[in-house]
């Protein structure tokens, strides 16, 4: 699985790069780098196994943050047991995302109160991140069958730092470098 050592960091071009559209039938080496980058999210999020092995916390992790240079992302969004309605689940949004499209954004924007962070990214870098509060996304499963998903707040902005990521972007290019802390007329802050 990976590790810490096998997390890109920013300066590397492959982080800047545009990914190349995954191909279907999944090779093998996709259907490995799909469950590596799932796995790497679930142990990161296990306290235990997390601290014993040092491994950053993830909601996301893209392809080109492990070398890759394909438009492959995963997301894994812990469920907030407060205002889930269902406490047998674990997570609000558990996605493997393949050749993913925005195909839509709410004029209403979101941003997370304490900024954002990157594990490519191994400084903070504060300031607000301005994203759509509602997107639809169009991508490919592992079938290669299209699927659309409707995502909002917090799950809306870790989907758009992923795709992102598949574009050449990181969080930071987003932060007003002039005032890091504007506030967006009509933001939800999350
Ligand atoms: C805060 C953190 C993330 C997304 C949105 C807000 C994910 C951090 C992990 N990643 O670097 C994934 O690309
Ligand atoms: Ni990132």
């Amino acid at each position: 699985m990976y590790m810490m050592r096998d997390i890109v960091r920013d300066g590397n071009p492959v982080l800047r790069k545009i990914a190349q559209p995954v191909q279907f039938p999944l090779s093998d080496a996709d259907k490995k780098l799909a469950s590596d980058m799932m796995e790497y999210l679930i142990k990161s999020q296990d306290p235990d196994f997390a601290q014993k092995h040092h491994l950053r916390a993830g909601v996301g992790l893209a392809a080109p943050q492990v070398g890759v240079s394909e438009q492959m992302a995963c997301v894994l969004v812990p469920a907030e047991d407060a205002d889930d309605a269902d406490k047998t689940k674990k997570y609000a949004l558990e996605l493997t995302l393949i050749n993913p499209v925005i195909i839509s954004n709410s004029i209403q924007k979101a941003q997370l109160f304490e900024g954002e962070g990157c594990l490519s990214v191994d400084k903070d870098i504060p300031g607000y991140v301005p994203r759509s509060a509602r997107i639809t996304v169009r991508y490919q499963d592992f079938d290669g069958n299209k699927q659309t998903i409707r995502v909002k707040n917090y799950p809306a902005i870790v989907c758009q730092h992923e795709i992102d990521h598949l574009h050449g972007h990181l969080f930071y290019d987003h932060i007003n470098k002039n005032d890091p802390f504007e506030k967006e007329p009509d933001v939800i802050i999350v």
